[in-house]
C-alpha cells in the first residue's frame, strides 16, 4: 500500500501532543472532572469515605486514589443517578442493552455531542477517511452508540454518510452499489455477512467503490482482518469505545495499525489485574479502566469495562504519544474456564482461522451433562470443501483439534458443518452459547 504522509491522517493538533503534555492536560482535566463529579450523590458518598477533594489530586498518576466504577454501580442507579448536570442540559441519551434486563443509560450535554463527533472524526481520518469519501453506516441507530457516533464523526470529517443502520442486508448491497460508497461502518460480523452475500448474490465485486471499513464494537482476530480485508478488497481498520464513557471514539488505528491510539486528552486508561486491582507491568494483559475526564453531563471515573487487553507506550511512527491498546482478547464476563483454563473465544476463532478450509462461523456450546463441563465448536466449512468423504473430513476434524490444543492447551470436541448452517449476525456476533444452566431443567 502507497501510503501518504502521517500528517494526512491526523484530524487535529491535540492529537500529536507530546507525552508530558497529554499528562499535563490529564491532570487539568481529571481535578475539573472530580468537581464535576461531586455533583453525583455515588461519587460525593465515596469521595467523602476516602476523603477525596479537589485538591488533594496533585497529578494525573493519582488517578489511583479514586474510586472504582462498576456495571452494577450503573444498575444501582439507574436510570439517571450518575447525572452530574441539571436534566435540562442534556441534549441526547444513548444507552448499552445489558444483557440482563434494564439498559444503561448515558446521557450528553451539547459540548459532550461535540467532543463526541470530534472523537470519531480523529479515528476515521486515522483511519484514512477523507471528505471526498461517501460513507455507509451498517451500524444500529438507536440507543445504540455505533449509529449515531460515527454518524456525526464522518458529518464532522466532511464526508457523506448514508446512513443505512443496521440490518437488511439486501438493501445494503443495493445500496453500496447504487450509491458507490467508499467506505463501511458495521462490526466486523456484519463485514463478513455483507461479504458472503456479495458472493451469493454474485455481485461482482469490481463494481463496488469500497475501499475502507471502520469495524468495531466487538472482538476480533488479525486473521478475521485478513479474511476481510481480501473478500471485500478494503482497508480495515479496528476502533473500540464503549457506551458507558462515551461510545465509539475511545480509541482507533493509525496507518501503521500497531494497536488503537487512545485519545488519552479525552479519558485515561489503566491496565489491572482484575483480582488485585492493581496494575499489570506494560505489555501484559489486563482488565481495562477508563475514566471519562472531559464529560459534563456523566464524568465517570475508572470504569471496570471487563475488556481485557494491553496498553503499549511509546512514539509511534504515525507522530502520535498516546497509548495504544491491543485488540481487546476477550471480555472477563466471556472468559471461560474450560478444565481449569481460562479461554477466550478470540483464542478458538484464531485457532479456527489458521485452517485453510474452515469457515469464519463458529459457535461454541457450552454443556453439563453431569458435573464437568463440556465445551463443543462448531465451525463452517468453506463452500466446495464440504465432502462426504469421512477420512477427508476426520482429517480435517484432526488438523482443527490439534490447532485449538496449541493455542489453548484443550482438547475440543469439534463439530464440521456444511456452509452456511450458523446464523448470521446484523450487530454484535454471539459466538458463545451456553447450555449449562438450562441442562436438567
Ligand atoms: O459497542 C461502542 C462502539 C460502537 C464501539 C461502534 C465501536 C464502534 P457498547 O455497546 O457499550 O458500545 O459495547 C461496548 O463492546 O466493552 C467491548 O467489549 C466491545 N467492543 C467495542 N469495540 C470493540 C473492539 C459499543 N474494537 C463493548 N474490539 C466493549 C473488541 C470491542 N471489542
Amino acid at each position: 500500500m502507497t501510503r501518504e504522509p502521517y500528517r494526512h491522517y491526523v484530524w487535529d493538533s491535540e492529537e500529536l501532543l507530546p507525552r508530558e503534555e497529554i499528562r499535563a492536560l490529564q491532570f487539568v482535566r481529571l481535578r475539573e472532572c472530580i468537581r464535576r463529579c461531586a455533583n453525583v450523590p455515588f461519587y460525593r458518598k465515596k469521595f467523602d469515605e476516602m476523603g477525596i477533594t479537589p485538591e488533594s489530586i496533585t497529578s494525573a498518576d493519582d488517578i489511583r486514589k479514586l474510586p472504582l466504577t462498576t456495571k452494577s454501580d450503573f444498575r444501582d442507579n439507574y436510570p439517571l443517578g450518575f447525572l452530574a448536570v441539571p436534566r435540562e442540559q442534556v441534549v441526547r441519551y444513548h444507552g448499552s442493552t445489558g444483557t440482563t434486563g434494564k439498559p444503561t443509560i448515558v446521557a450528553y450535554t451539547q459540548s459532550d455531542l461535540n467532543v463526541w463527533a470530534n472523537l470519531c472524526a480523529r479515528f476515521l481520518v486515522s483511519g484514512g477517511l477523507k471528505s471526498h469519501h461517501t460513507v455507509q453506516v451498517a451500524f444500529g441507530y438507536g440507543l445504540f452508540t455505533g449509529g449515531f457516533g460515527l454518524h456525526y464523526g464522518i458529518e464532522r470529517v466532511g464526508a457523506a454518510v448514508i446512513p443505512a443502520a443496521a440490518g437488511n442486508t439486501k438493501r445494503q448491497l443495493m445500496l453500496l452499489q447504487d450509491m458507490q460508497a467508499d467506505a463501511l461502518v458495521c462490526t466486523p460480523s456484519y463485514a463478513l455477512t455483507l461479504a458472503e452475500a456479495i458472493q451469493t448474490e454474485g455481485i461482482d465485486r469490481s463494481k463496488l467503490a469500497l475501499k475502507l471499513a471502520f469495524l468495531g464494537s466487538e472482538p476480533w482476530t488479525e486473521t478475521m482482518r485478513e479474511n476481510l480485508e481480501t473478500s471485500l478488497n478494503i482497508i480495515g481498520t479496528n476502533n473500540y469505545g464503549l457506551s458507558e464513557v462515551q461510545g465509539p471514539g475511545v480509541s482507533g488505528e493509525c496507518p501503521e495499525r500497531t494497536g488503537m491510539h487512545f485519545q488519552e486528552d479525552h479519558f485515561i486508561v489503566e491496565c489491572l489485574d482484575s483480582e488485585t486491582l492493581e496494575a499489570v507491568p506494560e505489555g501484559e494483559a489486563g482488565e481495562l479502566v477508563i475514566s471519562s475526564i472531559s464529560r459534563e453531563a456523566m464524568p465517570i471515573l475508572r470504569y471496570r469495562t471487563r475488556d481485557i487487553a494491553r496498553l503499549y507506550s511509546g512514539r509511534c511512527a504515525c507522530g502520535r504519544e498516546t497509548l495504544r491498546m491491543s485488540r481487546v482478547i476477550g471480555r472477563s464476563d466471556d472468559m471461560l474456564i474450560i478444565r481449569g483454563v481460562n479461554v477466550f473465544p478470540s483464542q478458538i476463532e484464531e485457532a479456527l482461522l489458521a485452517i485453510e478450509g474452515t469457515a469464519p462461523h463458529y459457535q461454541i456450546v457450552l454443556e453439563r451433562p453431569k458435573t464437568l463441563d463440556e465445551v463443543k465448536v462448531r465451525v463452517e466449512i468453506v463452500q466446495g470443501l464440504f465432502s462426504d468423504k469421512m477420512t477427508d473430513m476426520t482429517h480435517l476434524k484432526k488438523r482443527i483439534a490439534l490447532a485449538v490444543h496449541q493455542i489453548t492447551g484443550l482438547h475440543l470436541e469439534i463439530e464440521l458443518l456444511p456452509p452456511m448452517t450458523l446464523e448470521r449476525f446484523e450487530g454484535k456476533a454471539k459466538r458463545v452459547i451456553d447450555n449449562r444452566n438450562v441442562m436438567g431443567r
